[in-house]
């Protein structure tokens, strides 16, 4: 299936959508949230903001629910990816952002991919990684399938899925075992180190050889070789994080670095690859429930007190309900309005059965998207946006943390509007005199508010072809990297230690048995994007489709060949797929894709466990049984 853009709004008449003006669809629009928050509260409303729209669309989307309806119910789908990253980070260093630039990539000795396919999943950092290499530096890559970022490694680690904290511990307790902490680092600078010593003692490279699957010559190979390098990169993605265990699995990352002290100089640091082109920009703009623009904490009353002050709002003094939890949310009844702007929730949610019947069952759904999506589907209201990338004024905030301008290179087609424009036009007929001139004035606004922003003018970002942040006045420009305080002689300025978290190692909730003895991770390829709307589907003869990647092992036990149609179910479903032959996968593992739901929905039997912390789901591991197909249907 492929998708063609949305050209005019849409709106429910009895079951089916029909074509309708923009003032008709605005105000359907405008009336059902109202209504809303009229007879539920405002608590009963959520937003789901758009990690590929514009930091400026995303300022204005939050400041809607904030402002406007006076809820805090705002978020993104950062929450299904690096939301575990930013809770880690952030308890450990105080925010959220990856630490090192890309130039810092290219200077490293060892670089650590760890559950990374960045070959495929993140190109142009990977082409630092390959100058790295260009210029001597060793690349390890820990990844349970030997992808093709493991192909360029200098060691690749085939752990078992779900196994990283066991992995990860083990190396740090060869660092302390074999002498190479960086004692002043660890003195000076950390708290919890003794605990953490403790955590890890029952990781011998022997015992965490039998839980992850890697030999234990690899594990001291690694810690050695990371220990001992001057510039260390700890760069890691989904393979962490889609977890139910996610933030505990950042935080054994982050434990590595404060040992060693690879983080807070040049050339070293921590650095999860943000997914979508904005989900970093749409955090920093305070688009998550928990946070004002520029990281700004809702629970503090100054805080609140400067944004009300500048929006005439009364914020509320507590934290908004996170995608997992609002989706919990309409579970009880609680929450029954959504306005989901580029989201597709009913294809990228993990057990998307169910997303499908809460969205269903919303008293109000409006959706703001460049295409008919299946989520768009289920809609009350469709209003077609332009797509932010090419058609509209902004700036995006990538993976090193740096803002960068995006230009209007063509005209929306059809009656599509800037994302922009569409939220104040609801805003404007739910009373509030809501009118930006251009995306210039929104980042002003925003960035008077938000002082890690302050130094960004449009102006110096075109000069500069980029700022990161922080950056708190227009004649300055900070170092690249984050953390340079915790290097400092003065402990004033250290400010407070960064403490060794000693988690746990906890396997995945989905437990193999007689019944679902394989276990599926699910991820991507570099042929396509997410849910595909975006990529094409099956349109273009590039893609292959959707599969069942299965170990040659697997698939002689199960007595079944390349090509052929299997059924493949968990505890939540079924769904058939053809099999791929994966010769770098281990026996007992499968990968799929989720590019291609309209053919083959993997969310279907992806398990709903999710990370208490951050709410993010265990996409990468799921229980599966694969069963033949009756040999009419299977071909
Ligand atoms: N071409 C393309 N690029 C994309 C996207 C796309 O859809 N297509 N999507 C974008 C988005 S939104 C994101 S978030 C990023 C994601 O980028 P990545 O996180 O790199 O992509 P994934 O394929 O989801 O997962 C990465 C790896 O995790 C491994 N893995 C699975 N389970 C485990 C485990 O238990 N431990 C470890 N250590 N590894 C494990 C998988 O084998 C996989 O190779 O990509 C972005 N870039
Ligand atoms: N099984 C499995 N499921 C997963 C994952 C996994 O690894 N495995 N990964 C998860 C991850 S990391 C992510 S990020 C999510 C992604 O989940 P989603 O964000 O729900 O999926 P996308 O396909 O990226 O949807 C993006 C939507 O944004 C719209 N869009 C694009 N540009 C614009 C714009 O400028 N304006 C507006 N208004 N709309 C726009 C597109 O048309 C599309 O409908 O999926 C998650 N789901
Ligand atoms: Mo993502």
């Amino acid at each position: 299936m492929s998708y063609t853009r949305l050209t005019e709004p849409l709106v429910r008449d009895g079951s089916g959508l029909r074509p309708a003006s923009w003032e008709e669809a605005l105000d359907r629009a405008a009336e059902g949230i109202a209504r809303t928050v009229e007879t539920r509260g405002p608590d009963a409303f959520g937003v789901f903001s758009c990690a590929r729209s514009t930091n400026e669309m995303n300022y204005v989307a939050q400041k809607f629910a904030r402002a406007v309806i006076g809820t805090n119910n705002v978020d993104s789908c950062n929450r299904t990816c690096h939301a575990p990253s930013v809770a880690g980070l952030a308890q450990v260093f105080g925010s959220g952002g990856g630490t090192s630039s890309y130039q810092e990539i290219e200077a490293a000795d060892v670089i650590v991919m760890w559950g990374s396919n960045a070959r495929e999943a993140h190109p142009i950092f990977f082409h630092h990684v390959l100058k790295a290499v260009h210029n001597g530096a060793k690349l390890y890559v820990v990844d349970p399938r030997r992808t093709s970022t493991a192909k360029w490694a200098h060691r690749w680690l085939q752990l078992n899925v779900g196994t990283d904290i066991a992995l990860a511990h083990a190396i740090g307790r060869e660092i302390i075992c074999s002498g190479l902490v960086n004692r002043s680092f660890i003195d000076r600078a950390t708290s919890g180190f003794e605990a953490y010593a403790a955590e890890v003692e029952q990781w011998t490279p022997e015992v965490a050889a039998l839980e992850t699957g890697v030999p234990a010559e690899l594990i001291e190979e690694l810690a050695h070789a990371y220990a001992r390098a001057d510039r260390a990169q700890l760069c890691w993605t989904l393979g962490i994080t889609e977890h139910h265990n996610g933030t505990d699995n950042v935080l054994s990352l982050i434990n590595l670095s404060l040992l060693t002290g690879h983080v807070g100089r040049y050339g070293a640091g921590l650095n999860p690859l943000r997914g979508q082109n904005n989900v970093q920009g749409g955090g920093d703009m305070g688009a998550i429930p928990n946070r004002l623009p520029g990281f700004q904490d809702i629970l503090l009353p100054e805080v609140r007190a400067k944004f009300d002050a500048a929006w005439g709002s009364k914020i509320q003094p507590r934290y908004g309900w996170h995608l997992t939890q609002m989706f919990e949310a309409m579970d009880r009844g609680e929450l029954t309005a959504v306005y989901a702007i580029g989201e597709n929730p009913v294809q990228s949610e993990a057990d998307s059965g169910r997303t499908l019947k809460r969205m269903q069952n919303l008293e109000h759904l409006v959706v703001q998207d460049i295409f008919l999506t299946k989520t768009a589907q289920q809609a009350h209201v469709v209003l077609p946006a332009a797509a932010a990338w090419c058609e509209s004024e902004g700036t995006f905030t990538n993976s090193e943390r740096r803002v960068q301008r995006v230009r209007k290179a063509l005209e929306p087609p059809g009656g599509a509007r800037d994302d922009i424009d569409i939220i104040c036009d609801i805003a404007r007929r739910l009373g509030h005199d809501w009118y930006y001139e251009s995306a210039e004035q929104v980042w002003d606004e925003m960035r008077a508010l938000s002082p890690m922003h302050r130094g960004m003018s449009y102006q110096r970002l075109a000069e500069l072809g980029g700022i990161q942040w922080p950056c708190y006045s227009e004649d300055e420009l900070e170092p690249t990297y984050l953390h340079a305080r915790l290097w400092a002689e003065d402990p004033a300025e250290r400010g407070e230690p960064a403490g060794f978290a000693p988690v746990r190692h906890s396997p995945p909730v989905d437990e193999l048995s007689e019944e679902y003895p394989l276990r599926l991770t699910t991820g991507r390829r570099l042929d396509s994007y997410n849910t595909g709307v975006q990529s094409g589907g099956l349109s273009s003869p590039m893609r292959r489709g959707e599969t069942i990647d299965l170990s040659p092992a697997d698939t002689e036990a199960l007595g079944v060949v390349a090509g052929e149609k299997v059924q493949i179910s968990s505890r939540r479903g079924s769904i058939v797929a053809p099999v791929r032959l994966d010769e770098g996968l281990r026996p007992g593992l499968a990968f799929m894709t989720f590019h291609f739901p309209d053919e083959v929905d993997v969310n279907l039997i992806t398990i709903e466990a999710t990370d208490p912390v951050a709410g993010t789901a265990e996409y990468k591991a799921s229980a599966i049984r694969i069963d033949k197909l009756p040999a009419e249907s299977a071909v």
